[in-house]
């Protein structure tokens, strides 16, 4: 196949001319909605006056829990969560009351004429104290391997520490939002800016009370969605459709910037603690960590993030005794969600943490232990799966061998020496993620292809499009199986009515699931249109392909078009649509055991970041990021590296710059872009440097290529310990922490403590 291709959108996203769920023109009669959020983090409402805000002109309705006829009820995965609160309020920015106008000026007018009296009840904003009150969302999950007890006393070395990675803001450049119009008999159409239609429709039929046959969900595009729109794309929708149920007139809302910060989840922060052992040959022999992972007060998706920090609590290390607990903490923070990586790269940092503290303590190279312990074939995860087609340590000695690695240490060394003010540091970050949702059921998606009688094609599928380009891949799927051009393939909007009961597009598995269903639905219907090709070029079945938008006979190109072809297929009464359905193979998973054969396959990869660090301000440079990494076999290799680019710089994000920030009472302090800090060009490395590994890549990935969305993210955590090595050229008497992000603040104080 030609394995490159332009992303489709990029014609229509240049010209300004993409549509989102902003841009539909919308009826005449739409009303505007906006919510009204809870001004504190947790208490009693005792009473709420919206007498002033429902006189104001062009007012329409205040939707509260009242209004409700089915049930007040969202949560995903546990029924803990309300669409609005009724009598208690659980975290700052929680929705309330929804607010129906004539316009959004109206309606932000009369959300400040609520009036509110709530009764304070205590406030929880860290897992620590969570923990200590017993405040838990589920329950605590362990996985274990070997007998890490006895191992430890086994151990020439032992370290214990404690770690932090704070929380992440998605910062998808488009808000949250949808658009909600009522049709016949009850139904209503919602487009919205989700992840997961399904999950919008499941919610919006139980919270209205109605079959989800009523309720059709339409997703264009994303402006971006990270794992923002998993599962939080739901309560605005819900919502208008409740407007839309009771006036029958179509309600829109977009969120701004503030509202979307201040009521959505963000990545979890987490609170660690660890203990490693090794022996004299720097093997890791065994490894401990609790995860407390702060969940925020209500369920949505943390129990899954929590199970896939355990999943990747050992990263790319063979460990033979293992022992970690995962615990998901109930605070007063906005519930905490998806972001991409899901729980993987708080369990990475902490194992990096572990062998960075050993290393600093035995007074040796943190690579030597990293490079001792990388998986081989064969190898056993905590979680039972054995090791495949691993690229751990093929990625990392490719990486030594083409980047130069004693060059590159070389000129920090030489660096180091002749600068008193700037040092630089120099990391390894290998990687290992599972490809699937730890969910086995979750693993399904369908595609529905139709071939017009002129020869056209079009393609809907579960997958959503959010700037990922999973478009252009399904395009690229379909056309190749049909042996037909790009320009005869359109791919549709991802709708419920076409293809239904979709898993979200999430866990990077999005292009796999949907391509293999693509895939399989184009076989059927070649393979039906290979018998009307055989009768009009009078040959078998078994010397018919499709290439180049001809009947191929025997190899060779006949007269007969795709065009001509699917005429006749017409005048045969052939049927010229497919839904095909696809469902990953050898997956399984035991939760009563913890063990089992949770992922397709994995991803690997390893990244060298070198930093300068400016010893008097405490600022910093990542002067570079080397990456070798596990593409399978890209089938579009420019898309694939847009997603490692980005994934990189959404990870050293998340280590160096981005700092959630809420005060004692919950209310969150980074509030706006002038408060929260996210990487710009000028924070970016100066030099990104991707090269693939040499694979045969895996028969699980779609045209063996694989999963690419979430795995990169994770190089970004060599920029911590590379900042971190530079803080301890300069202060020998650093004592290495690991409390993330690095920000200058933090590197300056380090740079002088003790010093
Ligand atoms: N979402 C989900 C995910 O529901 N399950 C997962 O395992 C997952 N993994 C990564 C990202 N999103
Ligand atoms: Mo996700 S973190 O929605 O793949």
């Amino acid at each position: 196949m030609s394995r490159t291709m332009k992303n489709i959108d990029s014609f229509t996203h240049v010209r300004g001319e993409s549509l989102f769920v902003d841009d539909l023109i919308t009826r005449q009669d739409t009303l505007h909605g906006v919510v009204f959020d809870s001004p504190k983090a947790h208490g009693k409402i005792t009473s709420v006056d919206y007498s002033k805000a429902a006189a104001l002109k062009g007012v329409v309705k205040i939707f509260t829990h009242k209004d409700i006829k089915g049930e007040n009820q969202i949560g995903g995965i546990m029924p803990d969560e309300p669409l609005w609160a009724e009598d208690e309020v659980h975290f700052w920015g929680q929705p309330i009351a929804f607010i129906v106008a004539e316009s959004e000026v109206i309606a932000k007018k009369a959300r400040k004429l609520i009036e509110i009296d709530i009764q304070d009840l205590p406030v929880i904003t860290t897992a620590i104290e969570a923990k200590a009150m017993k405040s838990f969302i589920s329950a605590p999950r362990y996985f274990k391997l070997g007998d890490t007890k006895a191992a430890f006393s086994d151990c020439e070395y032992v370290y214990e520490g404690e770690t932090f990675s704070n929380g992440q803001e998605h910062l998808y450049l488009e808000t949250q939002g949808c658009y909600a119009v009522p049709q016949e008999n009850g139904s209503i159409k919602i487009t919205s800016s989700t992840q997961g239609p399904t999950q919008v429709q499941k919610a919006t039929a139980r919270v209205l009370g109605v079959p989800m046959h009523k309720i059709e969900v339409d997703v264009i595009r994303l402006g971006g969605g990270f794992g923002g729109k998993e599962d939080q794309a739901t309560p605005w929708a819900v919502m208008t459709a409740v407007a839309v149920q009771y006036l029958n007139k179509p309600v829109k809302y977009i969120l701004n910037r503030h509202d979307d910060l201040r009521m959505t989840g963000k990545r979890h922060p987490y609170s660690s603690f660890f203990k490693i052992g090794l022996n004299k040959d720097l093997k890791i022999i065994a490894f401990e960590a609790e995860f407390l992972q702060n969940a925020g007060a209500a369920a949505d998706l943390s129990p899954a993030i929590a199970e896939r920090t355990l999943f990747h609590a050992t990263n790319s290390y063979f460990v033979p005794n293992v022992s970690t607990t995962v615990h998901s903490c109930k605070t007063n923070l906005p519930p905490n969600t998806a972001f991409r990586g899901f729980g993987g790269p708080q369990g990475m940092f902490v194992i990096e943490s572990a062998i960075a503290k050993a290393a600093d303590q035995m007074g040796i190279d943190k690579r030597k232990i990293q490079e001792a312990n990388l998986l081989a074939e064969g190898d056993e995860f905590p979680y039972g799966q054995i090791a495949s087609n691993v690229e751990a340590q093929n990625s990392w000695f490719t990486a030594k061998d083409k980047f130069g690695v004693e060059q590159l240490e070389k000129e920090v060394k030489d660096f180091n020496s002749k600068h008193e003010h700037f040092k630089k540091g120099i990391s390894f970050m290998p990687i290992t993620f599972g490809i699937s949702f730890t969910n086995t059921p979750m693993n399904h998606a369908r595609a529905l292809i139709h071939i017009y009688q002129d020869g056209s094609v079009g393609v809907s599928t579960g997958a959503v499009e959010m700037g990922q380009s999973v478009n252009t891949k399904m395009l690229q799927v379909a056309k190749l199986a049909l042996g037909i051009s790009a320009e005869k393939v359109k791919l549709e909007t991802t709708n419920t009515t076409r293809v239904a009961n979709t898993s979200p597009s999430a866990a990077s598995s999005t292009a796999d699931l949907n391509g293999k269903a693509v895939d399989m639905a184009c076989s059927a219907l070649i393979e039906r249109l290979t018998g009307v090709a055989a009768k009009m070029a009078k040959a078998e079945n078994e010397k018919i392909s499709f290439q180049e938008d001809h009947v191929f006979v025997d190899g060779k190109k006949s007269r007969i078009t795709w065009e001509a072809l699917v005429a006749q297929a017409m005048l045969e009464r052939v049927a010229l649509s497919e839904n095909a359905h696809y469902a990953t193979p050898t997956i399984h998973f035991d939760k009563t055991k913890e063990k089992g054969h949770p992922f397709a396959y994995h991803v690997y990869g390893t990244a060298i970041t070198g930093v300068t660090v400016d010893c008097v301000r405490g600022t910093y440079e990542i002067d570079y990021v080397k990456i070798v990494h596990d593409f399978g076999i890209s089938m579009n290799m420019g898309i694939d590296l847009g997603q490692v680019e980005g994934a990189l710089a959404q990870g050293i994000g998340w280590m160096t710059l981005e700092e959630i920030a809420y005060d004692t009472n919950g209310r969150l302090l980074s509030n706006a872009l002038s408060t929260y800090k996210v990487p710009d060009i000028f924070s970016a490395p100066k030099i990104i440097e991707t090269i693939p590994v040499e694979t045969e890549g895996n028969k699980m990935a779609i045209h063996k290529s694989k999963a690419v969305g979430e795995p990169p993210l994770m190089y970004g955590i060599g920029a911590y310990f590379a900042i971190q090595q530079a803080v301890k050229a300069f202060n020998k008497n650093y004592e290495l922490k690991f409390h993330a992000p690095f920000t200058p603040e933090k590197v300056l104080m380090g740079l002088y403590e003790k010093n």
